[in-house]
């Protein structure tokens, strides 16, 4: 299943400060310019209804609500990654293998707690949503399917607070009368080419001759979108974020053995290692010291946090102690010196809003 947060940093909002509920909500990612200058990053559906959509300029979202009583917020991306690393936590008690897409998106294999069955799978997204509610006072659409395209597509089938089962047998036909720009991959540049071929929904595509369709598109997108026409999709659920790390590594001025020397330069290649980790909304569990010595010899030393953190005091503390460590351990200056944090326990989340809005395939 695809669990998909409805409206979400404006239901946060929402959350916070019950008296908006009726009102239009927007938030805003103001760009500092002007007064009115920057983008919406989302509204909640009473907005909606007054044409106000993620992306459109603020100026634009206020014309549209200038008769009505409606609230604009400043984006507090900091609270809404409290909220959704709560909710993440309640979502992956749901889930045989659980993988974070963004800030606001997880998707959930099932399958064997389910045993196969797509009635239990049903009966389990039913659970989730009601635990999401109790907990932590938010809606989600759920879109249960075969494979994570059909889910993703189902999730946004019936939204907000929505639940779509589509079992597979029924995938190909639930698919077909939805635009081609449904489909993960098909953006405003592909969609506008499969029109000049005739093709406005799924169904066209699944029609569509497959091996003209990899002439034109060529053959790896071509295929691929043969296949997502008719529901087929192999891609598993899985954890993301591991095996990866974030490090600095400068060289000194002068070689040297001097310890507080040592720790002005790392305590700098912290802050920048920190302000990565914070972009990229990792937790590391593993801190590593590298020295490269003056006969160009390597060493490193690690430590295992007991929980994982995302602090720059932890960071600079543990990388303190390292380096203590280390000149006790070896005899030669240090001549270039290197921080690093591995071991994530979070996923890449959502990228920043303007990335974000670029890449976004829907
Ligand atoms: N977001 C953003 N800029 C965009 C799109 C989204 O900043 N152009 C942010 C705000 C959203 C969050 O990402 O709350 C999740 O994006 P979704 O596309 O899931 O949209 P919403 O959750 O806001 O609404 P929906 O109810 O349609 O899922
Ligand atoms: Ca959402
Ligand atoms: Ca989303």
């Amino acid at each position: 299943m695809l669990v998909d947060l409805d409206y979400f940093y404006a239901q946060c909002e929402e959350r916070r400060n019950p008296s908006f509920k009726d009102k239009p909500v927007v938030v805003c990612v103001y760009s500092g310019r002007t007064e009115d200058s920057g983008a919406v990053s989302t509204a909640n559906y009473v907005a909606r209804e007054y044409g106000v959509k993620s992306g459109m300029p603020i100026f634009l979202a206020k014309r549209k609500l200038k008769e009505v009583d409606a609230v604009f917020l400043p984006m507090d991306r900091a609270f809404y990654e409290e909220v959704s690393d709560n909710i993440m936590g309640i979502l992956r008690g749901f889930a045989d293998s659980f993988e974070q897409v963004g800030i606001d998106e997880a998707y959930l294999d099932v399958t064997q707690r389910a045993n196969g069955s797509f009635e239990a799978a049903y009966q389990l997204a039913q659970q989730l949503r009601e635990k999401v509610k109790a907990r932590e006072s938010l809606t989600c659409s759920v879109g249960v399917g075969p494979n994570k395209l059909v889910a993703k597509i189902a999730a946004d089938f019936e939204k907000p607070d929505g639940l779509t089962l589509v079992k597979p047998e029924k995938a190909e036909s639930f698919l077909a009368p939805l635009p081609v720009k449904s489909l993960m991959g098909v953006g405003t540049k592909i969609g506008k080419r499969m029109e000049s071929l005739g093709i406005k929904t799924i169904g066209d595509l699944a029609r569509y001759d497959v091996q003209v369709l990899i002439e034109v598109l060529g053959k790896s997108l071509g295929a691929y979108l043969h296949n997502a026409s008719r529901g087929i999709d192999e891609v598993p659920v899985q954890e993301r974020g591991e095996a990866e790390s974030i490090s600095r590594i400068s060289t000194l001025k002068e070689d040297t053995r001097d310890l507080e020397v040592l720790l002005e330069k790392t305590a700098q290649l912290c802050e920048e290692v920190h302000a990565n980790v914070v972009e990229r909304n990792v937790s590391f569990r593993s801190v590593g010291l590298i020295a490269v010595l003056t006969d160009m010899s390597i060493r490193s030393r690690s430590k295992t946090l007991e929980t994982p953190s995302r602090d720059l005091e932890v960071l600079k503390n543990t990388i303190n102690e390292l380096a203590g460590r280390l000149l006790e351990e070896v005899e030669l200056e240090v001549r270039r010196i290197g921080v690093k944090v591995s071991r994530f326990t979070q996923q890449e989340k959502q990228k920043a809003l303007t990335e974000f809005i670029e890449n976004r395939s829907r």
